[in-house]
């Protein structure tokens, strides 16, 4: 069925649609709730460097105040100030230590006082600052000291560890910190290490200080930023999900309802796809064309021409029958009249219908609008009804086809033979042919009994006054049985198969005679 085929062939992007209607906006909330997240622990690394910084210059204030208090008494012996060097240990929160020295040589201490160790001025960074990681009085415990000079003495000041550790454990609970001077560096394991610290996966920053030689390196664990995730957007995430399924699901139904058949056969009656083909009917004696039954066929864009039984049962299913068969008759009027010249009196066009069309009287209309086409009794429109789907004899019904025999239009009824139609049912609906199913022209030089039926069936509308049409002839001996037995009309593709306008017409005015008659304009011009 071309309605299937068509799916087919356009199956991945059907499929592929909805998924990306229902990820889409799934992704671009993620991309945008990432950026966001990334944005905020690099404010926050920022922030809390900054913070750090500020607090380790507010306790080198306290250092480098008793530092340069103590400056002018680098040249004092040491029994003389030992006191002064205590007073400013007290008196400054952050300092545990003062110490005078003198070339390269401490030569005096608060805590023990007259004292001689070697000091090297290259341990200070810009000889100003040296992060140690410890001293003789309390070895591997990490300590800063200061250092103020004036020539080659000066003083020193020194600040527990601990105070750096709480502040960078105070401040930043969440953020990798490590505070930097020089070649050394200390995290919040409270340890002094050489070289540079590792850089923090996530929102690494450095920030130095613009008063003091040392700088505050900060940042997050990969693993922070689910953590991040998890405590922000669970519930931001779950709409997104909900939303992102509604979309699909609204995207597949649209999906489905657009390419559904009734949708396809829409989309083909309004593209023009239905095209009318042309079987002749060839009347007893002389074979001649008397007539030619309208066949529909689509002309599917991907499919190429297809058969009416693949779509019509569909299209009488869903009811587009009637809009499908009223652009098929404007079809046919349309490719004929220009070479109605061609046609003989009284051609007869097949027209099949359905019990559709007789539910209301829009078909008069149609026939009507049909026959305006063509000079006077130049054609005789016959309706052909099938037997196998009867009509019922409802009050429109019947005025229907009393308004089309007033009109002049035929009824004939189809497939006769296959169905159920009752005698009744013939006199009721006015027929005026019956049309013998091909089934039955099938049976002739078969057996006995079977031809028997079908002689039956000739005598049966012969009786009734009803002219009759063999279907399906495809040999000369049925050809030449069925005009023996007084058959009025035969179609089939001995005498031809159904063919487009353009070769129906063609045929027509390559009948003897067929120039004599007016309007016959070359049939090439239906081409294309
Ligand atoms: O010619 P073909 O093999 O395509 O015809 C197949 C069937 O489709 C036949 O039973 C014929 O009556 C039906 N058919 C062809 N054209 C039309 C049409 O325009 N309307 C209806 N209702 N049936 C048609
Ligand atoms: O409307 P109806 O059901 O009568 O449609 C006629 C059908 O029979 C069409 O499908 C047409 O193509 C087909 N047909 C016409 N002539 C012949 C024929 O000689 N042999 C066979 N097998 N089919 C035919
Ligand atoms: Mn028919």
């Amino acid at each position: 069925m071309p309605l299937n085929a068509k799916r087919r062939a356009t199956l991945s992007w059907r499929t592929l649609l909805p998924w990306v209607v229902g990820v889409l906006p799934l992704m671009c909330g993620l991309i945008v709730m990432n950026w966001q997240v990334e944005r905020e622990m690099q404010t926050s690394s920022q922030a809390t460097a900054r913070q750090v910084v500020a607090h380790v210059e507010r306790i080198l204030d306290s250092l480098s105040k008793a530092a340069n208090v103590l400056l002018p008494l680098a040249r004092s012996p040491c029994d003389e100030v030992q006191l002064r060097l205590r007073a400013e240990v007290t008196r400054n929160a952050f300092v545990r230590s003062t110490n005078l020295f003198r070339g390269n040589s401490l030569y005096c201490t608060s805590l023990f006082g007259d004292f001689d160790e070697p000091v090297n001025p290259a341990d200070y960074v810009d000889g100003k600052l040296w992060l140690m990681d410890g001293n003789s009085v309390t070895p591997g415990h990490a300590l800063l000291v200061y250092r103020a000079s004036a020539g080659d003495q000066g003083a020193i000041s020194t600040v527990d560890g601990d105070h750096l550790l709480t502040a960078l454990r105070l401040i930043g609970p969440d953020v990798n910190l490590h505070i930097r001077v020089g070649n050394a560096w200390m995290g919040k394991d409270g340890i002094v290490h050489k070289g540079l610290p590792p850089p923090a996966a996530n929102a690494n920053v450095l920030l130095g200080s613009t008063r003091y030689p040392f700088s505050v390196q900060g940042g997050y664990d990969a693993s922070y930023q689910g953590q991040l995730w998890r405590s922000h957007y669970p519930a931001l995430v779950a709409l997104l999900i909900v939303l992102g399924v509604v979309a699909a699901l609204v995207c597949r139904w649209q999906v489905r309802r657009a390419s559904s058949p009734r949708a396809e056969l829409r989309r083909a009656l309004e593209a023009d796809e239905f095209l009318p083909y042309f079987q002749p009917v060839v009347r007893k004696g002389d074979f001649r064309w008397a007539g030619a039954e309208v066949l529909m066929r689509w002309n599917h864009p991907q499919e190429g021409l297809v058969r009416p039984d693949l779509f019509i049962p569909y299209a009488e299913h869903s009811g587009q029958i009637v809009a499908m068969t009223r652009a098929l008759m404007m079809h046919t009027a349309q490719s004929l009249a220009p070479y109605a010249g061609l046609l003989e009196d009284g051609f007869h066009i097949g027209v099949n219908i359905t019990a559709d069309h007789c539910r209301d009287l829009n078909l008069l209309n149609d026939c009507r609008t049909f026959l305006q086409h063509f000079p006077p009794g130049r054609v005789v429109l016959t309706l052909e009804l099938t037997e196998r789907k009867l009509i019922e004899p409802t009050p429109i019904a019947l005025e229907l086809f009393e308004k089309l025999a007033a009109m002049g239009v035929k009824i004939a009824l189809d497939d006769f033979g296959t169905g159920q139609s009752s005698l009744n049912y013939l006199r009721q609906f006015k027929v005026d042919y019956l049309k013998i199913d091909q089934s039955f022209v099938a049976m002739i030089g078969a057996d006995a009994l079977s031809v028997h039926i079908l002689e039956t069936i000739i005598e049966l509308s012969a009786k009734l006054g009803l002219g009759i049409v063999a279907e399906g002839v495809e040999t000369e001996a049925q050809r030449d049985y069925l005009a023996r037995h007084e058959v009025d009309f035969q179609q089939g593709y001995l005498f031809a198969r159904p063919m487009p306008a353009a070769q129906f017409l063609e045929a027509l005015a390559a009948r003897p005679g067929a120039a004599l008659l007016p309007q016959a304009a070359p049939p090439e011009i239906m081409r294309g």
